[in-house]
């Protein structure tokens, strides 16, 4: 195929992809599922991968691969749905990049360039999992976790540290970068809470020991912080929804994106992870806290809210699903940007009332086979009176 054909070819798989229509899956009556991912690494523009030059590029190839996108922040502005989504390029690094579409379900097209996001002095070999934040203030903020070589094993070419790198917004398009979070322990998965508490802003964070083990790092923490501008924990970090034995979330946790206000608590999305023969295996679960108290949990259905199924199991880090973006819309639906297997994002959609009827009223966990046992049998006591109605 000549360059022009090539040429093409490329432009109109792109189109075809990027104006592909997508329906929703009815499913468990919590949320839907939609036929087709959202985000692949097939719709970055081909503006960014090939040399549109005949000169310099005469066969049409592809001269910067991207491998995957993934973990989005979410944000609804002037009407359109935003994602600031984590491109991973085949040289593994991460960058954000801007998706809009109309609807928040498909026609997700990248803006004309990557964010440019001013780096510290101290240089970020790696960023990514932006967690957007309308905060009170004013500013939109974005947290996301910076990752860098770790100094003290220079002989360990695999050794890392996790920080909280945090810039500010007020279109997506111009990015103040404030001073990474100072904080004692490495953190990844750290989110601004949307409201001051007690005139402080206020983070959910998740300690952890390690670049990957979180150790002694109890589950999701919750802090206040004085001046954003020069973020440092000094106070402890409560442990709001902690790691437990034989659960979903039995090895780590994290925040997802910032919890939504609703009239009956705070709707809190997170992500556990478990240990297994075939390796970690990270599903999404939720939780409310107090309206009055976002630090204090009220409601905590037991189990996995999402987990993968067909292609979702597969990808680059496999059995994964993670989400660090919702859009809570005027007519209360709620769409929730989730990645599946590090390699592609997808939508599902739901509604507040859906949401908080699935945390108030799905049982807990009981922590024990003889109670998930007891669990069944008494909503089957209940079902019977109601089997011929
Ligand atoms: O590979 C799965 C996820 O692993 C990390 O999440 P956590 O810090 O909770 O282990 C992150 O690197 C995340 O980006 C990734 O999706």
């Amino acid at each position: 195929m000549d360059f022009q054909a090539r040429k093409q070819l490329v432009i109109d798989r792109y189109e075809a992809l990027v104006t592909r229509k997508n329906t929703p899956i009815e499913g468990n009556g919590i949320y839907c599922r939609y036929e087709h991912p959202v985000i692949t690494a097939e719709m970055v523009p081909p503006m960014w991968k090939y040399d549109f030059n005949p000169e310099t590029n005469p066969f049409f190839e592809e001269r910067i691969g991207v491998n995957a996108t993934l973990n989005a922040g979410a944000i609804k502005m002037g009407g359109n749905y935003l994602l600031v989504v984590r491109v991973e390029g085949n040289d593994r690094k991460s960058f954000f990049a801007v998706a809009e579409s109309p609807n928040g379900v498909d026609n997700f097209r990248f803006w004309e360039r990557p964010v440019t996001l001013p780096d510290t002095e101290d240089l970020a070999t790696n960023v990514y999992d932006m967690r957007l934040t309308r905060h009170e203030d004013g500013w939109i903020y974005g947290l996301f976790c910076v990752e860098r070589r770790d100094k003290s094993k220079p002989g360990d070419l695999s050794a890392a540290t996790a920080s909280c790198g945090i810039a500010r917004t007020k279109d997506l398009k111009h990015w103040e970068r404030l001073p990474d979070l100072k904080c004692k322990s490495q953190q990844r998965n750290v989110v601004l809470h949307p409201e001051f508490v007690d005139g402080k802003y206020a983070l959910y964070t998740r300690p952890q020991d390690s670049f990957i083990d979180t150790g002694s790092g109890g589950g999701i923490g919750w802090t206040l912080i004085d001046d954003i501008t020069k973020p440092e924990v000094t106070r402890e970090e409560k442990i709001i929804d902690e790691r437990i034995y034989h659960t979903i979330k039995e090895a780590k946790n994290g925040e997802g994106p910032h919890p939504i206000k609703t009239p009956k608590g705070w709707l809190h999305l997170a992500h556990g992870v478990r240990n297994c023969a075939s390796g970690l295996r990270y599903v999404l679960y939720m939780y409310m806290t107090a309206l009055d108290e976002p630090w204090r949990r009220i409601a905590a259905p037991a189990g996995y809210f999402m987990a993968p199924v067909g292609e979702e199991y597969v990808g680059d880090v496999m059995n994964v699903l993670f989400s660090n973006g919702w859009i809570a819309d005027e007519d209360g639906r709620v769409l929730i940007y989730y990645a599946s297997s590090d390699t592609r994002l997808h939508v599902a959609t739901s509604t507040i009332d859906r949401l908080v009827d699935y945390c108030l009223n799905t049982p807990q966990d009981g922590l024990t086979t003889t109670h998930s046992v007891e669990t069944i049998n008494a909503l089957i006591d209940r079902n019977i009176n109601f089997l011929n109605k």
